[in-house]
């Protein structure tokens, strides 16, 4: 934990109306270190922003990074005001510091950043009403399109190969075979599940390499506590966690927000017996997905759906437990065992969602 003193220096640096009078850890997120900082203004009231200090252990490169937002977000600004959206409500808007530069180095060399607070607006940890999940679907197919014309060939490449499922497998076979804190002989069983999905490894890459499946301009982590869904409406209004737009497949956000939502229990939920897939909530994310995006989807794109829920949740098992192998040196933990419970979790849906997949595809040949 960064000290208070630390962050009230840190928000000086920054182009804010009025001085700091709290200051919030948000948890939730794995990677970044985020606060929710509130300013008072002259007239009295109070404006909250969200200040996070970039994981440049995992995005190296936090000069381009922020490039990338700062293009991505001012083209999204540019099309909402095109059909008379709330800018301030429907895109992250980067806060510059007082340098024009859009992020703040530290003494230390952490790199800061700083977005505009969404307000009245609810970050979700599980699908408390259906209609949320298929409402954040709508919000995810929505934001692919509105990208659908941003030139891909501009973006840098955040994390290189981040949703590459086969490399991904390849990373966990080196952490059970270096064993770097001596953990594998408790979780046999656990690596032996993953270890046992290598031919299906390679669903989705396979087919980006021979064209099938197309590049877009995808997000790439649409977990549900990655959209903003507004208090009084329940429509996702605003994606946020910008950090992995970047070129992939539409089956990578498709497949992650299934792991992620469809499930009867939080991702790290310690007793497996409250862990299912959830066929229902598969169906309300894939009816308010499509409604967006079949028109844009190809026909290979829409075979895989399924399949690509269960290749996406994989992958994350496998790097949760190979972060566990490793000794948690990626995913942010907040105690000892919580990367292998957040992998058993994953472990449970694919072996419930590969018992499920008939009934899975016939809901997507419902929609499609
Ligand atoms: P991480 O990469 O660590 O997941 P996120 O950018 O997703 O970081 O932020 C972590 C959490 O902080 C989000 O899940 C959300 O709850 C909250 N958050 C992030 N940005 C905003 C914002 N602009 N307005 C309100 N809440 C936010
Ligand atoms: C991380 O940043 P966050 O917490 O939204 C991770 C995703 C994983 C997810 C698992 C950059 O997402 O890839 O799917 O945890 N982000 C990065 O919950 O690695
Ligand atoms: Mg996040």
């Amino acid at each position: 934990m960064i000290d208070q003193n630390k962050i009230l220096n840190c928000v000086l640096h920054f182009d804010v109306e009025g001085p700091v009078v709290d200051i919030f850890k948000i948890e939730t997120g794995h990677i970044n270190g985020t606060y929710a900082i509130t300013c008072k203004k002259e007239d009295g009231s109070t404006i909250r922003y969200i200040l996070q200090s970039i994981n440049t252990k995992v995005f190296t490169r936090p000069v381009e990074l922020m490039e990338n937002i700062q293009n991505v977000t001012d083209y999204l600004r540019g099309i909402i005001l095109e059909n008379g959206g709330d800018v301030n409500r429907e895109t992250l808007t980067v806060i510059r510091a007082k340098t024009g530069l859009n992020y703040y180095v530290d003494e230390e060399n952490r790199y800061w950043r700083m977005y505009n607070y969404i307000e009245d607006a609810t970050s979700y940890q599980t699908v408390e009403r259906p209609i949320l999940f298929e409402n954040a679907a709508k919000a995810f197919g929505h934001f692919q399109k509105q990208l659908a014309g941003y030139p891909a060939d501009t973006l840098h490449e955040t994390i290189a190969q981040f949703h590459d499922t086969v490399k991904r497998f390849r990373d966990f076979e080196e952490a059970v075979a270096k064993d770097a804190v001596g953990r594998a002989a408790s979780v046999q069983p656990e690596i032996e599940f993953f270890l046992s999905h290598k031919d299906i490894c390679d669903t989705i890459t396979s087919r980006i390499a021979t064209g099938e499946i197309p590049l877009r301009v995808t997000h790439n982590d649409t977990k549900l506590n990655n959209i903003m869904i507004d208090n009084e409406t329940d429509e996702g209004i605003c994606i946020i966690d910008l950090d992995t737009v970047m070129p992939g497949s539409a089956l990578y956000d498709f497949g992650d927000s299934i792991r992620f939502g469809a499930s009867s229990a939080a991702e790290d939920e310690k007793d497996l017996s409250k862990v299912n897939f959830r066929i229902d909530l598969f169906e309300a994310y894939t009816r308010g997905y499509l409604q967006e995006a079949k028109d844009t989807l190809n026909e290979t794109e829409k075979d895989l759906l399924a399949m690509s829920a269960i290749i996406l949740t994989l992958e994350c098992g496998m790097r949760f437990l190979g972060d566990y192998l490793n000794g948690d040196i990626y995913f942010g933990i907040h105690r000892p065992e919580h990367n292998l419970d957040r992998a058993r979790t994953q472990i449970k849906l694919v072996a419930d969602m590969e018992s499920q997949l008939d009934a899975m595809n016939a809901v997507v040949a419902k929609y499609r």
